[in-house]
């Protein structure tokens, strides 16, 4: 705010973004500096709001989605315009995909030269890019709308099916000014920005008729019923029927993975057998081979029948026929069918839960058995076996993971114990995701965060170890290095160059992690990586561990080989 003895005192647009900001608890920023958002981020800072700054705009962005989908506030990034602002909007579609709210702010060169393209410095339509990336996107021309904009952005992001959110605020908007006291009047203090939606009375009782006649009935988790934050309705929802439950990837933990009705060491056998599946935050989409085909019993499929939970009502019917739509927020939907349920429900059939327990015994000391060995060269297996021992004994940390092979056999064997506590790739299966959400996950939360990594999969977001070390986070990486994209033994048939897929050979990723101040440590072994996991959780310092892996131990795209079009087109032959 500014005044001298002849001016009413004025206010200006950093100054309205700023407190248009606070005035809605938003306490941090995620981004990357340089014109003309370099002063936005000083001011932020100077004026009380947290300016996490990152070395690529893609970070920038994960860390926001992240942070919202862990808060149910939006997460807001702020980038350049032009380049800064297309390195954030992969992070914004997505946030978009996989339904987190976020906001990307990006700056923007003057309006009158980018429209008539007169080449401006870092000239580009932002706005119009943006748009079919994100739920919703606005432009802000005038200071006395900041307000208004903001505004629209939380709403947008964060109310009915969360998702992402482009606001484009012109340089010039920053330096004006207008009269402070109209300025604070302009703002405005979103008021339930994500209301609940009640489900109907009879859309609540189609579903329970439903589940009540079914026989073999499956409840599904997506990563939609953890973000609803409803643990306690869901977990009682569960207990109190009795019907098996499979979690998605980041629904993981909703209930303890050692959870007794959990499905998850069967889940095949229950997706081909169920024959009323209840879906709670979770689409039919490709995670799910979209509702048909033979992962759901092949002749099977058509005489099962769906519940689905979700808040945005043309979800249903996206792959196949919804016999039970029930549209609302997570929590209300899940708590009418709790009342529904009455003094008397009949659980699961026994028949039922008695095969599926039998099935997951058996699958369970196969895997025991896989787990136990102890190969000269560690393999997926016995590395993971020692995360998900550590794991197990430190319950309240974050597990972020990507990769191919390190992300398909660490979802399946690293147990997790409470909510939202497993970040991934989600919908997309993007490379990326992983520093990104792990400075949020170690931001918003203050707990510790194990980042399991494929080495391709680090490398898309690897400089940001720098940001762990700069702002000293609670980051243990482990780097699973079988020296490629799914394996390091690929050879190029010509000889004369390296194959695609094929990375440096012996590669020490720990070294990275040194080169700022962090800790790193090689492990070829078990003992060496629980010792360096251990030393990570105990110290809390940034810690990169160099876990050697078999070369030869991944298979080409993990577990989702049949998406390959050559291997389609070979099948045929
Ligand atoms: C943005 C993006 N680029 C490329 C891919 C394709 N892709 C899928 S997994 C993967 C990396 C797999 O290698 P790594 O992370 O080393 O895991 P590994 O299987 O070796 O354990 C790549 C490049 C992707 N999913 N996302
Ligand atoms: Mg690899």
């Amino acid at each position: 705010m500014t005044s001298d003895a002849n001016t009413t005192p004025q206010i200006d647009g950093f100054h309205l973004v700023i407190e248009a900001l606070k005035l809605n608890g938003i306490d941090t920023v995620y981004g990357l500096p340089g014109i003309p958002i370099t002063d936005l981020s000083r001011k932020m800072q100077a004026e009380g709001v947290r300016f996490v700054a990152f070395r690529h705009e893609q970070s920038a962005g994960n860390a926001a989605a992240a942070a919202g989908f862990l808060t149910q506030k939006p997460g807001i990034c702020l980038t350049v315009s032009a380049p800064g602002f297309l390195n954030g909007l992969t992070a914004l579609a997505n946030a978009t995909t996989n339904c987190f709210p976020m906001i990307l702010i990006s700056g923007s060169s003057e309006r009158e030269i980018v429209d008539l393209q007169q080449g401006d410095y870092e000239e580009m339509d932002q706005l119009a890019i943006a748009r079919p990336l994100c739920k919703a996107a606005f432009r802000v021309l005038h200071a006395a709308d900041i307000g208004v904009g903001i505004a629209r952005s939380i709403r947008s992001a964060v109310s009915g099916r969360p998702g992402g959110v482009y606001l484009d605020l012109p340089a010039k908007l920053f330096s004006q000014s207008i009269d402070a006291a109209a300025g604070q009047r302009s703002l405005i203090k979103v008021v339930d920005a994500a209301p609940k939606q009640l489900p109907a009375p009879e859309a609540v009782q189609r579903a329970l008729d439903l589940l009540k006649g079914a026989r073999r009935p499956l409840i599904v988790l997506g990563k939609g019923a953890a973000y609803a934050q409803a643990d306690d309705a869901i977990r009682t929802l569960i207990e109190k029927t009795g019907i098996p439950y499979l979690p998605m990837s980041m629904a993981k933990g909703l209930l303890p993975d050692t959870h007794g009705q959990s499905a998850s060491a069967t889940r095949s056998f229950v997706l081909a057998e169920a024959d009323v599946v209840l879906l709670i935050g979770a689409r039919l989409n490709w995670l799910l081979s979209h509702g048909k085909g033979k992962t759901w019993g092949g002749a099977n499929a058509s005489s099962r029948q769906f519940i689905q939970i979700d808040i945005s009502p043309t979800e249903a019917d996206s792959n196949v026929p919804i016999a039970a739509p029930l549209i609302g927020d997570i929590g209300s939907c899940v708590s009418a069918l709790l009342d529904g349920l009455g003094e008397h429900w009949a659980t699961a059939p026994a028949e039922w839960t008695g095969a599926i327990a039998e099935r997951k015994d058996k699958n369970l000391s196969k895997m025991a058995e896989l787990l136990a060995k102890n190969p000269q060269v560690m393999n997926f297996h016995s590395a993971l076996r020692v995360i998900r021992d550590v794991v197990k004994a430190n319950p309240e940390a974050i597990v972020v993971n990507e990769g191919a092979n390190t992300l398909d056999f660490a979802r399946s064997i690293v147990d997790m114990y409470r909510p939202r506590k497993r970040l991934d790739v989600g919908t997309w299966g993007i490379m990326g995701i992983g520093m990104g959400f792990a400075v949020a996950a170690a931001i918003t939360t203050g707990k510790p965060v194990i980042a399991i990594e494929g080495d391709s999969a680090f490398g898309f977001s690897g400089m940001e170890v720098e940001t762990l070390c700069r702002y000293d986070l609670p980051v243990c990486v482990v780097v699973f290095n079988n020296n490629g994209v799914y394996k390091g033994t690929d050879v190029n048939p010509r000889g004369d160059d390296m194959a695609p897929t094929q990375f440096v050979k012996s590669a020490r990723y720990d070294k990275m992690m040194e080169a700022f101040g962090g800790v790193g440590f090689n492990a070829a072994t078990p003992a060496e990586l629980d010792a360096a996991l251990q030393a990570a959780l105990a110290s809390g310092r940034p810690t990169l561990i160099n876990a050697v892996i078999d070369e030869s131990a991944g298979t080409e795209s993990g577990r989702i080989t049949s998406l390959y079009p050559q291997h389609a087109a070979a099948r045929k032959h």
